[in-house]
């Protein structure tokens, strides 16, 4: 498909308007990993038990970098007041006080579904792809600036409906999971909103030029493309039959990490 140059470079169109960007970032919601047919089979009802353990097992390595990005975005972030809010998200993840925090709910989670605590945290079930994608967003917000890496946090604008579905079909779709696992989902329903408030605040204030609007919605598709390839890792190993090197071994030989 031959691309058509946009007529003016972006740095010579004018900004959209704060309402419009805001609508142009709200419409990549059509990208949602929502949408992939493994998530849209995990609540219709038409996931095996072994599908979605691995989805729980890869998300878990998700998860644990949370906070790891975070704090990197902080350590790049010279405003003290934008770290004070931003801080509450490793908090979220990491706990705090009597808060187990939500890398605990998902363990609790990975129990509900079959795993161990030890299997989750060895990341023995962790496909290179999945490994791939969430380091490039990792590396990512390491290398960027604090404003751009929060601008990649914006997926979670349509994080709550992927939670509520969860909590709305799992239940009646799959009785054998404990209902002590869904304390995640319930979990960041009101964190992701309140999280989203603070970062679209951020882009709206700091996407002022029809360059910056553009590349602003160039990082949120590159984070949607992480979200999107991790569940299409998952859809070879656990839906098609065919995880790396199937063509060769049936033992999972794949590395776990290089840090
Ligand atoms: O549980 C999720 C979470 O804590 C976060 C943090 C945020 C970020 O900083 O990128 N994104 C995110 C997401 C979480 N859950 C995903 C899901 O579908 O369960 C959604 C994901 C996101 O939308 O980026």
């Amino acid at each position: 498909m031959t691309r058509i140059a946009s007529p003016l470079a972006s740095s010579q169109r004018e900004a959209m308007s704060r309402a419009v960007f805001r609508e142009a970032l709200m419409a990549k919601g059509a990208f949602y990993h929502i949408h992939h047919p493994y998530q849209v089979d995990m609540a219709e009802g038409r996931a095996t038990p072994e599908q979605l353990r691995g989805w729980v097992a890869n998300r878990f390595y998700y998860q644990i970098n949370i906070p790891q990005k975070d704090a990197a975005l902080l350590a790049n972030c010279p405003d003290a007041a934008f770290r004070r809010r931003w801080i509450q998200r490793l908090l979220d993840h990491d706990g705090h006080d009597d808060d187990g925090g939500g890398i605990e709910a998902w363990l609790t989670l990975g129990e509900a579904v079959g795993l161990t605590r030890d299997e989750l945290w060895s990341q023995e079930h962790v496909l290179p792809g999945v490994r791939f994608a969430v380091d490039a967003y990792v590396n990512f917000v390491r290398r960027a600036d604090w404003r751009e890496a929060a601008i990649s946090s914006l997926t979670e604008l349509f994080a709550p409906q992927a939670h509520r579905s969860r909590l709305d079909t799992w239940p009646k779709h799959y009785p054998w999971i404990d209902a002590a696992g869904y304390g995640y989902f319930r979990k960041r329903l009101s964190e992701a909103r309140r999280d989203v408030e603070h970062g679209l605040e951020l882009a709206l204030a700091a996407c002022t030029t029809r360059a910056a609007q553009e590349r602003a919605l160039e990082i949120l598709q590159f984070k949607l493309d992480v979200l999107w390839s991790m569940l299409d890792a998952m859809t070879l190993a656990y839906q098609l039959g065919r995880p790396p090197y199937h063509s060769v071994t049936d033992q999972r030989v794949y590395h776990r990490g290089l840090s």
